[in-house]
C-alpha cells in the first residue's frame, strides 16, 4: 500500500516556498494516497528557539495546513513530539546510519555555520531522526523541496542498510516483503521512499538575491513572502525584489544567468499553474514595472484567503490541539505496532 508523509518545521512565518515547494503538493497528493502530514517540533529545537514562540508556530503552521486544504477528518496531521515512536526509531537508526554519511549532509555545514564545535548533536543527527519520521509510517513517497534531496537519499541508505543487516531476521519472524537491493534479494522491512520533487516550484529563491533559497529563517523580511503578509505587505516586496535592468525574455533560455528573474517567473507560472514558457510568451519584451504588479496581484489573489483562514483558525486554539490530539491517536496506530516490529527485529525485549 502506498502512504505519503511530509512534515514543516515550526520555526517561525511559513514562506511561499514552503507554500509552493511543500504544502500545494500535499494538497493534491490527498486526493490519490492515505497522507500523513506532521509539524517537526523535535526538528526544529536542533537549533535555540523560544519555547512560548515554538507552542505558537506549531499551532500556525497546523492552522496553515488546514487553510490550505489539507483535511484532517481523512488524513492525519499531528504534531511529531506527540507520537514518541519518532524518537525511539530514531535512536535505533542513529546506530544505523554511519557517520561518514551524516558528514556529507550539506544541510548540517550551512546551518552549523563557521563554529561547528558548537552546533547541537541534535542537528548533526537531524537526517536520521528525518528517516525515522517517514519510515515508522513506512511511507513510500514524501512530497518536498529541492533542498531535501540529499536528506532522502539518506533516508533511502539508512532503510537499505537496516533491510541488509537484518534481512534474516525479518525473515525468521515473518516480517516485511523480499526485494531486490542491485543484485540482492533481502527480506526488507522498510521500503525505499521515493522523494516526490515536482511542479514549477521546486526551489523558491529569495527576493533579494536569486542565489539563496527563500528562508523562513532569514534574517531579512524583505527576502520572503509570509503566508500572513498583508496584500500591501506583498505588493511592498515585489516591487522592492531585486531584478536586472533588461526587459522579461519571451524564451527559456533568455532566463540563464538572470537568477532573478527567473525565480519571479517561476512563483508567477506556479501561483497561476501556467508553464514559464506561457508566462515568457505573455509578458516577454516587457519591463519589470509591468510584470511586478501582475505577479503582486497572483499572490495576494492566492495567499490572501489563506491568511483569512489562518486567522479564524488561530482564533480557536482549543480546536487547533483537539486536531494535533486527535491526528496523534490516528498516528500512533501506525507507528506503535512498527516500532514493536523493530524492537522484535533489532533484538529489543519489550
Ligand atoms: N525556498 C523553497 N522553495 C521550495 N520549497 C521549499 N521548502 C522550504 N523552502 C523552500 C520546502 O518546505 C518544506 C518545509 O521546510 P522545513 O520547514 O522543514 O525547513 P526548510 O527546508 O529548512 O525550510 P526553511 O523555510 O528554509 O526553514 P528554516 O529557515 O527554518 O531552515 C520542505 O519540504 C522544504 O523542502
Amino acid at each position: 500500500s502506498e502512504r505519503v508523509f511530509s512534515g514543516v518545521q515550526p520555526t517561525g512565518n511559513l514562506t511561499l516556498g514552503n507554500y509552493l515547494g511543500a504544502i500545494k503538493n500535499f494538497v493534491a497528493m490527498q486526493e490519490r494516497y492515505d497522507c500523513v502530514y506532521c509539524v517537526v517540533d523535535m526538528h526544529a529545537i536542533t537549533l535555540p528557539q523560544d519555547p512560548k514562540a515554538l507552542v505558537d508556530a506549531t499551532r500556525s503552521v497546523t492552522a496553515a495546513f488546514l487553510a490550505s486544504g489539507i483535511d484532517p477528518t481523512r488524513h492525519i496531521v499531528f504534531n511529531q513530539s506527540r507520537v514518541h515512536q519518532h524518537a525511539e526509531l530514531a535512536w535505533v537508526f542513529n546506530c544505523v546510519a554511519r557517520m561518514g554519511w551524516l558528514n556529507r549532509m550539506t544541510q548540517f555545514k550551512e546551518k552549523a555555520g563557521k563554529d561547528r564545535e558548537n552546533a547541537s548533536a541534535g542537528l548533526f543527527v537531524y537526517p536520521a531522526l528525518m528517516a525515522a519520521d517517514i519510515l515508522v509510517y513506512r511511507a513510500t513517497h514524501v512530497p518536498v523541496g529541492e533542498d531535501q534531496k540529499q536528506h532522502l537519499e539518506l533516508t533511502r541508505d539508512i532503510a537499505q542498510k537496516f533491510n541488509n543487516d537484518f534481512s534474516d531476521r525479518i525473515a525468521e519472524l515473518g516480517l516485511g516483503v523480499p526485494m531486490e537491493v542491485g543484485r540482492e534479494r533481502v527480506h526488507g522491512y522498510f521500503p525505499l521512499t521515493e522523494p516526490v520533487i515536482e511542479g514549477p516550484a521546486t526551489r523558491i529563491m529569495s527576493l533579494r538575491d536569486g542565489t539563496k533559497k527563500m528562508s523562513k529563517s532569514d534574517p531579512s523580511d524583505m527576502s520572503r513572502i509570509n503566508l500572513t503578509d498583508t496584500a500591501d505587505d506583498i505588493a511592498r516586496k515585489i516591487r522592492k525584489a531585486k531584478t536586472d535592468p533588461e526587459p522579461l525574455p519571451s524564451e527559456m533560455d533568455g532566463l540563464e544567468g538572470r537568477p532573478e528573474a527567473a525565480n519571479l517567473v517561476g512563483i508567477f507560472a506556479a501561483l497561476s499553474g501556467r508553464t514559464r514558457q506561457d508566462v515568457l510568451s505573455e509578458f516577454g519584451g516587457r519591463a519589470f514595472s509591468e510584470f511586478k504588479p501582475a505577479l503582486s496581484d497572483l499572490a495576494v489573489e492566492a495567499l490572501d484567503p489563506v491568511a483569512g483562514e489562518m486567522r479564524r483558525l488561530l482564533a480557536d486554539p482549543a480546536y487547533i490541539d483537539g486536531v494535533l490530539a486527535g491526528g496523534a491517536d490516528k498516528a500512533t496506530a501506525i507507528a506503535g505496532p512498527v516500532m514493536d516490529d523493530v524492537k522484535r527485529i533489532v533484538g529489543l525485549s519489550a
